[in-house]
C-alpha cells in the first residue's frame, strides 16, 4: 500500500535497549549451521514482482524463488508453452497475500493461494512440487483484486473483495464524477475443487464502490463468515488522500459466505458475465456493515474465532470486536441505520474495547496463547497486547493489555506470526515486514530491497533476532512448519503425463506433417537425443524435451541461440516450445544448468534451411 503520511524514523538502526552481547544472544537464534535445516518454511508474497519467495526460518535464508505471474528465466516459466498458457495475456502481478489451503481450521500442507491485485487473478501452487498450477482470473465483474486470498476453514472458498470499483458490466463507461451511482464493488467466492484444488469462481456480492481493504475468514463460533474493512466510504472519486478520510469511521463489511451459498442455490442470484450475483439489498443475511474507525487496513480474527481486530491507519488504536456480541446484535436488528438497504450493526453493541497499541496500527496476528501482535505503520514497530477477557481494571485503561513494544526498521506493514490464522497457531516466531530499508544493508544504490525482522515471541518480551532482505515487495507471509509436507524431488516417471514425453531413444526424433514439424528429444546426461533437429523457414516447430534423469537436484534445460527460447526440466519433466522460424541459419541449442563435468558439452544444432535449399528432414529418429 502507499500512504500520503510522511513517518520520520525513530532510532538510528540500532535495536533501542539492548546490549551488543544481548544482540550477539539473540542471532544465535537464527543461526542454522552449515549441514543443519531450518524449522519452518516461510512463503512471502514478492508484490509486484509477481513472484513469491520462499525462505527458512530461523535463518531467513532465501531458498527458491516460486515464479507465479511473472516469468522467470531461472526456472524457465513463462518461456515454454504451459506456463505461458497459465499467464495468458499479462507478464506480470502483484501478489498481496498468500493463503494457505486449510483443514478444519489447520494448514494441511496441499496448496498456497495468492492474489493478484493488479490483474484480477488468484494463482494455485501445489505444495507437492512448489510450482504454479493454476492462474484462474482475471475474476468477472471485479476490479483489483486486493482484499483476498482469505481462505476458508475447509479450502472451500478462497474470499475476495474488490480494491477498485468499475462500472458493470465490465466494458460499460461512466464517468467516474457519477461514482456513486455508476460504479459497484464485489465480494468474491472461489470455489476449491476440494480433490484437486481447481479453482472456479462460485458466486459474487454487489456492493457500493467502497475500496474493499484486507480481510480474514471466521473459525470456530464465527465459522461462516468473513470480513473486510473499507477505506473511501465517502465514494470519493478523485484526491483520495483527503477526500476519503472525511468519515470518522469506515464501514467493515460482514459476510456470512455461508448464507451466500444458500442464497445462490435457492435460484436468489442473478447472472451476469456467467456468475451467479446477490444483490444484498433483496437477500437479507447475507451482508452486513460495521462503521470502524478511520480508515482501518487488516481486520484479523483470532485462532478461537471469537476476536476481530481491526486497524485504523489514521487512529492510535486497534478496535477488538467480539464475534458472539456481533451474532447476538444481528439476531436482536441491533442497527444503526442501513447503507443501500444493507443494516449497519451498531457499534457499542459489538466493540469489545480499543487498544491503545500506537499510530498506524495495520495488521494483527495471534500467537494462541492469548496475545496479539499489531504492526504500527507510523511508530515504526510491533506492540504486542493482551487479548479479551479483560478485568475491570483492564477494562477502565486498556493501557494496561499494552505489554511490549519492538522497534522495526522501518514502517511495518505487514506482520506474520507463525500459524496465526489458523486454530493452532505454532507461535515462537514473529516476522515483520517493513516498508523501508533504508540504507541497513550494504549500500545498492537507490533501488533499495525491502526489509524483513525476524522477531522471537516466545517470551514475554519481544526478541529482535535477525534483518533479512528481499526485492520489493513482501505484503504478507505464511509460515508452514517443515515437518507437516513432503514435497516430492524428482517428478516419477509414472507421474509424468504429458503425452509428449519420451524415455528411450527409439522414441525421439524429428517428424514432419506439412509445415508443421515436431521435435521429441530426451536430456540426460549428457546430451541431448537427437542433437540436430532439421526445418525450414516458414515451419511452424514443436519442441518437447523430457528430461528423464530420476535423480533428485539434476535438471536440465534447453536454451537456444537467439530466439529467445529457454526451457528448465526438473528431474521426470517434460518442456514444450513452440516457434515460428522466420529466419534461416544455424542455432546452437544448449543445456543451460550445470549438470555434470560434461555440462559444457551437452549441445546440439537447430538447422534452419531456406524452403527449396533442402529435402525435408528425415521422419525418423536420429543418433
Ligand atoms: S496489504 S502491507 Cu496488501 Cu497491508 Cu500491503
Ligand atoms: Cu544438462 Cu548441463
Amino acid at each position: 500500500m502507499a500512504f500520503a503520511i510522511v513517518t520520520t524514523f525513530t532510532g538510528c538502526g540500532k535495536q533501542s535497549g539492548t546490549t551488543k552481547a544481548e544482540r550477539t544472544e539473540n542471532a544465535l537464534a537464527n543461526y542454522v549451521a552449515p549441514g543443519e535445516k531450518d524449522e519452518y518454511y516461510l512463503f512471502y508474497s514478492g508484490g509486484h514482482s509477481g513472484q513469491v519467495f520462499v525462505a527458512g526460518i530461523p535463518s531467513m535464508r532465501h531458498i527458491i524463488t516460486i515464479p507465479v505471474f511473472a516469468p522467470y528465466p531461472a526456472t524457465g516459466y513463462g518461456f515454454d508453452e504451459e506456463s505461458k498458457k497459465m499467464m495468458a495475456d499479462f507478464t506480470w502481478g502483484d501478489v498481496h497475500h498468500p493463503g494457505l489451503s486449510q483443514t478444519k481450521s489447520k494448514y494441511d500442507g496441499r496448496w498456497l493461494f495468492v492474489n493478484d491485485n493488479a490483474n484480477n487473478r488468484i494463482a494455485r501452487i501445489d505444495l507437492r512440487d512448489f510450482k504454479t498450477r493454476q492462474i484462474l482470473g482475471p475474476i468477472p465483474n471485479s476490479i483489483g483484486n486486493h482484499g483476498s486470498s482469505f481462505i476458508t476453514e475447509n479450502s472451500e472458498y478462497i474470499l475476495c473483495a474488490t480494491r477498485f470499483s468499475t462500472p458493470l458490466p465490465k466494458g460499460r463507461v461512466a464517468d467516474p464524477k457519477d461514482y456513486e451511482k455508476e460504479f459497484s464493488g464485489m465480494v468474491s467466492g472461489i470455489k476449491v475443487d476440494p480433490q484437486t484444488g481447481e479453482m472456479s469462481v462460485g458466486w459474487q456480492i454487489l456492493t457500493p464502490p467502497f475500496d474493499w481493504d484486507l480481510g480474514s475468514t471466521g473459525k470456530g463460533p464465527s465459522s461462516g463468515w468473513a470480513f473486510w474493512t473499507s477505506y473511501n466510504t465517502e465514494m470519493a472519486h478523485e484526491t483520495l488522500e483527503v477526500n476519503s478520510s472525511q468519515k470518522d469511521r469506515d464501514l467493515a463489511a460482514v459476510v456470512n459466505w455461508r448464507a451466500a451459498e444458500k442464497a445462490v442455490a435457492d435460484g436468489q442470484a442473478t447472472l451476469m458475465d456467467g456468475v451467479p450475483i446477490i444483490d444484498p439489498a433483496k437477500v437479507p443475511g447475507v451482508l452486513y456493515f460495521l462503521a470502524i474507525g478511520k480508515s482501518p487496513h487488516g481486520m484479523d480474527v483470532d485462532p478461537t474465532g471469537k476476536w476481530i481486530a481491526a486497524g485504523g491507519k489514521l487512529q492510535p488504536s486497534t478496535t477488538v470486536i467480539n464475534f458472539e456480541k456481533l451474532q447476538a446484535a444481528i439476531n436482536a436488528k441491533t442497527f444503526e441505520g442501513d447503507m443501500r438497504g444493507v443494516p449497519i450493526i451498531k457499534y457499542d453493541a459489538v466493540v469489545e474495547g480499543e487498544v491503545p497499541v500506537g499510530l498506524g496500527p495495520l495488521h494483527t496476528q495471534y500467537d494462541g496463547k492469548g496475545f496479539a501482535y499489531t504492526s504500527m505503520f507510523i511508530d515504526s514497530n510491533i506492540t504486542k497486547w493482551k487479548m479479551p477477557p479483560w478485568s475491570d481494571e483492564e477494562k477502565k485503561d486498556l493501557n494496561k493489555v499494552v505489554l511490549d513494544k519492538m522497534p522495526t526498521h522501518f514502517s511495518t506493514g505487514h506482520l506474520v506470526v507463525a500459524g496465526s490464522d489458523t486454530a493452532e497457531p505454532y507461535g515462537k516466531w514473529c516476522v515483520a515486514m517493513n516498508k523501508l530499508s533504508a540504507g541497513r544493508h550494504i549500500n545498492v544504490g537507490p533501488s533499495q530491497p525491502e526489509s524483513s525482522q525476524l522477531i522471537d515471541i516466545s517470551g514475554d518480551k519481544m526478541k529482535m533476532v535477525a534483518d533479512a532482505f528481499t526485492e520489493p515487495e513482501p505484503h504478507f507471509a505464511q509460515i508452514l512448519k517443515v515437518s507437516e509436507i513432503e514435497p516430492q524431488e524428482v517428478l516419477a516417471k509414472a507421474d509424468n503425463k504429458d503425452p509428449n514425453a519420451v524415455w528411450e531413444k527409439d522414441q525421439t526424433g524429428v517428424t514432419r506433417e506439412g509445415t508443421n514439424v515436431t521435435a521429441k528429444l530426451i536430456a540426460i546426461r549428457s546430451r541431448f537425443v537427437p542433437d540436430r533437429i532439421e526445418a525450414q523457414v516458414g515451419d511452424e516447430l514443436t519442441v518437447h524435451v523430457t528430461n528423464v534423469e530420476q535423480t533428485r537436484d539434476m535438471i536440465h534445460g534447453f536454451g537456444v541461440i537467439e530466439q529467445n527460447v529457454n526451457l528448465v526440466m526438473d528431474p521426470g519433466e517434460t518442456k514444450t516450445f513452440k516457434l515460428k522460424l522466420t529466419k534461416a541459419g544455424v542455432f546452437p541449442f544448449y543445456c543451460t544448468n550445470f549438470c555434470s563435468a560434461l555440462h559444457q558439452e551437452m549441445q546440439g544444432y537447430l538447422i534452419v534451411r531456406n524452403a527449396g535449399e533442402a529435402p525435408p528432414p528425415p521422419a525418423t529418429a536420429q543418433n
